[in-house]
């Protein structure tokens, strides 16, 4: 069978499914393409495997969070190849994110006041390092828009977003009053809105010393509207929280929370036999802030939240829940059990009448099957199906939500329908939309914290190992696991026909705003430039690329100038990125077609310095460069 044309469908409308099911069913035609015969021969392979041929394109985009490392990773799916990294709360060489003014101002803007000083002290402009967990993209209606992503980091309570169209994060802020954004969400209708943000451990407030008390610390949930990157408003609460998820109505928002005995010990945090999930009424909250029944804390409205409010409901759920994830249908919540071998499942239906105290707080728990030991998260196939990462079992398990529901009424029936060894340890699963109303139960990934003996030996620190499961048929397959480094918490998996990225940057792009207003007061022409301005010690130097050169091949600067290079990428082909790195210098940037991008340095080692281009972009490309010459400042 022709692998690329089955059916005389275009390349682009079959994207990877064909180069899948031909990699998944070995010679079987495209009228074979049914669950259970690729679960069948992938199964009797005894080692499914799964191939998207070179030159095809895959069907989805997977935004992975990558941990430790702070930056974001897009992957393709079904090929799980990865397609580029997003660097967010890192330091990137090959970008030269963290040295340009450009990317500065990004990582700057957004600090606390008191983040800034402290950091100066330390000779610092921004954090050097983050912890991003939960990729989220923005919805419109309850699924994705292709707007932006949003990302957390649980080291330094960040929240970031990434543009969808250049693919670039254009902002980050620091949210006050919390220590960890940890659980992260957007509001799924009637748009993203608001981004979630549970702050996971905590403190004192004000935390700058004055008290001390461990009786005052308390936990914060806010909500940053997406569209300024500012924050909305915050909530006080009981307890703490982990994970959070938000309905498809657009007015409740809910955490879980592992730690209701407000411990400080693991015993402590263990304690109690049930914890809680606690669920946000935005409406009420939203009035609550008109109505100007807060207390402003580092300019924030911030409300009061714990238990005894009528912003707020506390569930108890059994001890130590962890993710918390909405069903597809609307209407359920699964709230994951961890140190419980049961999930907890809500029907959001009865949160009108939970807040008009017209049932009890367990009222609105349909369902809570006992699925194994450590669940964590919850994905779903669309079609009523439940697919839960088992961390202690190393499994996913496959359960049905109405089955469920009629054991919880006493039905003698077992909701799960299969459980799938994975190597090792899972944290997040996630399947293809299944975020979205739009879940179309075709893929699973599991997110395994541990690959032990799944690959070739890289010494004592291993990788994470990212497993692709097929879950279009009745059964679970495994078809691929790729290695992956430095923890992806979370993932989201969206249809390629959400998402449309620009080939070349627009001239008029705000990134380079402020090379342009600067140039414009220098009377140059980005666009054109080959100049030299000096402003006393100040000197900016402005050129264009075009390759293989850079429209000055040398510039002659005093030793103790602070030297600001601008370059503007003036080649408009796709792909043709060039750099700019000065040699013993520690500077590098990437400079994409129709890009403009600047770095700021003191020029304080005189000699020549060659300057090079760092991206290939030519058979000449070893020859795109120039001199850097430092005079001696004279005495
Ligand atoms: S948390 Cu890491 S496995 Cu940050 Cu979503 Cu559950
Ligand atoms: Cu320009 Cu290499």
């Amino acid at each position: 069978m022709d692998k690329k044309e089955p059916r005389g469908l275009n390349r682009r409308q079959l994207l990877g499914t064909s180069a899948v099911v031909a990699g998944v069913a070995g010679a079987a035609g495209f009228g074979a393409f049914s669950g259970s015969t690729r679960s069948a021969r992938a199964q009797g392979s005894g080692n499914g495997h799964v191939s998207v041929a070179p030159g095809e394109l895959d069907e989805y985009y997977v935004f992975v969070s990558g941990g430790q490392s702070g930056e974001l990773r897009i992957a393709g799916l079904p090929s799980m190849r990865e397609l580029m990294r997003i660097p967010v709360f890192n330091r990137c060489g090959a970008t030269g994110w963290g040295q340009t003014n450009e990317s500065l101002k990004i990582l700057t803007e957004g600090l606390l006041p008191e983040t800034k000083e402290f950091l100066a002290k330390r000779g610092l402009q921004t954090y050097q390092n983050g912890d991003a967990h939960h990729p989220h993209m923005s919805f419109t209606d309850g699924t994705y828009d292709g707007r932006y992503v949003f990302i957390n980091d649980k080291a330094n309570t960040r929240v970031a977003r990434i543009r969808c169209d250049v693919m670039k994060c254009d902002k980050i802020v620091q949210i006050p009053n919390q220590q960890t954004v940890h659980g992260m969400r957007v509001q799924k209708y009637p748009r993203t809105g608001y981004v979630f943000c549970n702050g996971e451990y905590r403190i004192p407030l004000p935390n700058d010393g004055s008290n001390l008390d461990p009786s005052a610390y308390t936990a914060m949930f806010s909500a940053i509207d997406g569209d300024t990157m500012t924050v909305a408003w915050q909530i006080m609460v009981s307890g703490n929280l982990d994970n959070v998820d938000a309905d498809y109505q657009g007015k409740y928002a809910f955490a879980t929370c592992y730690n209701s005995e407000e411990g400080f010990t693991l015993a402590e945090t263990m304690a109690n036999e049930q914890d809680w999930v606690v669920i946000f009424n935005i409406e009420r909250i939203e009035a609550a802030v008109a109505a100007g029944e807060y207390e402003e804390m580092n300019g924030v409205p911030v409300l009061d939240g714990r238990q005894g409010s009528q912003l707020t409901r506390y569930v108890p759920v059994p001890n130590s829940p962890h993710g918390i994830n909405t069903a597809p249908d609307g209407i359920h919540v699964v709230a994951n059990g961890k140190l419980s071998p049961t999930v907890t499942v809500f029907d959001v239906r009865r949160f009108d009448a939970l807040f008009n105290d017209e049932i009890e707080p367990r009222g609105v728990v349909v369902a809570e099957p006992q699925l194994g030991l450590g669940p964590l998260h919850t994905a779903y196939d669309g079609r009523g199906n439940a697919f839960t990462t088992l961390f202690i079992d190393s499994q996913v398990v496959k359960w049905n939500i109405e089955t469920a529901r009629r054991q919880f009424e006493g039905e003698d029936v077992d909701p799960i329908i299969q459980k799938l060894d994975v190597h090792y340890q899972p944290g997040h699963n996630h399947s293809s939309m299944g975020q979205t109303k739009e879940a179309d139960g075709k893929w699973l990934m599991s997110l395994n914290k541990f690959s032990k003996d799944r690959f070739l030996n890289v010494g004592p620190l291993k990788p994470e190992n990212d497993q692709l499961i097929d879950i279009s048929g009745d059964e679970m397959v495994i078809v691929h696991d790729n290695p992956t480094f430095a923890e992806p918490h979370d993932a989201t998996i969206i249809h390629h026909s959400k998402v449309n990225p620009v080939h070349i940057w627009d001239r008029n792009d705000p990134m380079f705003d402020d090379a342009k207003r600067q140039a414009e007061a220098d009377g140059v022409d980005l666009e054109s430039a080959a100049d030299v301005i000096r402003d006393g010690n100040k000197v900016r130097v402005y050129m264009f690329s075009v390759a293989p050169t850079y429209s000055l091949e040398e510039f002659t600067v005093t030793e103790g100038d602070e030297v600001t290079v601008y370059i503007t990428n003036l080649d408009q082909v796709e792909d043709l990125t060039h750099g700019f790195c000065i040699i013993n210098y520690g500077i590098n940037m990437e400079i994409a077609p129709q890009a403009t991008a600047s770095v700021t340095f003191t020029a304080d080692q005189p000699g020549v310095y060659w300057y090079f281009c760092t991206w290939f972009c030519h058979a000449l490309h070893m020859e795109m460069r120039g001199r850097m010459i430092v005079e001696p400042r004279s005495a």
